[in-house]
């Protein structure tokens, strides 16, 4: 063997050796990588702060989590999110069931169009057995679950006219995300669907590329879409979107038994207190926010039960198609557990 060939081999085996001398548990990155939509303006990007800072302070630093909104590790593209986690692109993510419903397809139970009437049925389902099969699901497509937070109610805003029967929604060119369940949504209600991130959604809405959009009244006023044309905006509370915070399983297994039970408490802590700051000035008696929003000069239509009804209605035939796409079995123990709630 020739002096130079042998060298080489020798200090290629060398290098491959050398990570094996690590200790897969002593071997914490400096900086864990958490992707996030929205940053800590919106309550979404307030519960990856919350629970940043408590991992820090609980594990005096050990583990040291960067934020990264506007799922900027994988380019704006929301909707890749989930496999960016599983292949660990990403480290750890808070997470809305839209995104991740593409490639795991029982999220889309939260977007069944009216199958949750109020805050104490998103409660019933996220809290009780519905949440626990989730999360056994999340956990066999290869990720850690550890809490849920929440988005919120999603209502429709657009440019052109107050929506209160389905047919003023006729010929409107809306943006949507996720899957395709909200394409057919759309369709039954005959507007005109169009997929975007939310990264390009506020410039289509700014140009009229699109006409309107739907999303919680937390981003309606924290991104101002009142400046974006969206002046008329009604309560329609069709869907609402949990959010999930996750560990990619790899990262998870890195840290000792006892820091991945701080990082699954402060994951509870921090969803619990994002999901109260999710509901403020949307809760209360006198909702606060649709009177900060409604200075702005938007309509505010609010839905009489038999207008609403009118809504379900169109949408019912989507909700059947969808039953099966997401489980029979799990929609059934759903609606179940909505009649149950506790009012
Ligand atoms: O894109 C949206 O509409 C948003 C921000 O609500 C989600 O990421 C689901």
């Amino acid at each position: 063997m020739k002096l130079r060939t042998f060298l080489g081999l020798a200090l290629a085996s060398t290098a491959l050796a050398l990570p094996a001398l690590a200790p897969a548990q002593t071997a914490y990155k400096s900086e864990y990588k958490m992707s996030l939509v929205l940053g800590p303006a919106f309550p979404w990007g307030k519960g990856g702060e919350l629970w940043a800072n408590k991992v820090r302070e609980r594990t005096q630093g050990r583990i040291n989590i960067k934020l990264y909104p506007g799922v900027s590790l994988i380019q704006g593209d929301q909707t890749r999110e989930f496999s960016a986690l599983r292949q660990g692109v990403i480290d750890m993510a808070i997470g809305s069931t839209i995104n991740w419903s593409p490639q795991v397809k029982q999220l889309n139970l939260f977007s069944l169009p009216f199958l949750m009437p109020d805050y104490a049925a998103i409660d019933a389902l996220t809290q009780g057995e519905v949440g626990k099969s989730l999360f056994k699901t999340l956990d066999q497509a290869g990720v850690v679950p550890l809490a849920w937070g929440e988005n919120g109610y999603r209502e429709i805003s657009n440019s052109k006219q107050a929506i209160k029967t389905p047919a003023d929604l006729k010929g409107l060119k809306i943006r949507v995300v996720g899957s395709p369940l909200f394409l057919d949504t759309f369709t039954a209600l005959g507007a005109n669907p169009t997929q975007m991130s939310w990264a390009d959604a506020q410039p289509a809405m700014a140009s009229g590329a699109v006409d309107g959009q739907e999303n919680p009244l937390s981003i309606y006023t924290a991104a101002k879409l009142h400046t974006v044309a969206q002046k008329h905006l009604t309560l329609w509370g069709y869907i609402a979107d949990p959010l999930v915070f996750v560990v990619n399983k790899e990262i998870w297994n890195s840290w000792t038994p006892a820091d991945r039970e701080i990082v699954r408490q402060a994951a509870i802590d921090a969803g619990k207190e994002q999901i109260t700051i999710a509901r403020k000035g949307v809760i209360e008696a006198d909702k606060p926010l649709l009177k900060e929003i409604a200075a702005n000069g938007v309509t505010v239509t609010q839905l009489s039960p038999a207008e609403r009804d009118a809504f379900v209605k169109a949408t019912r035939p989507v909700y059947e198609k969808w039953k099966t796409t997401v489980g029979a079995d799990l929609v059934t123990l759903a609606e179940k557990s909505v009649a149950a709630r506790r009012k």
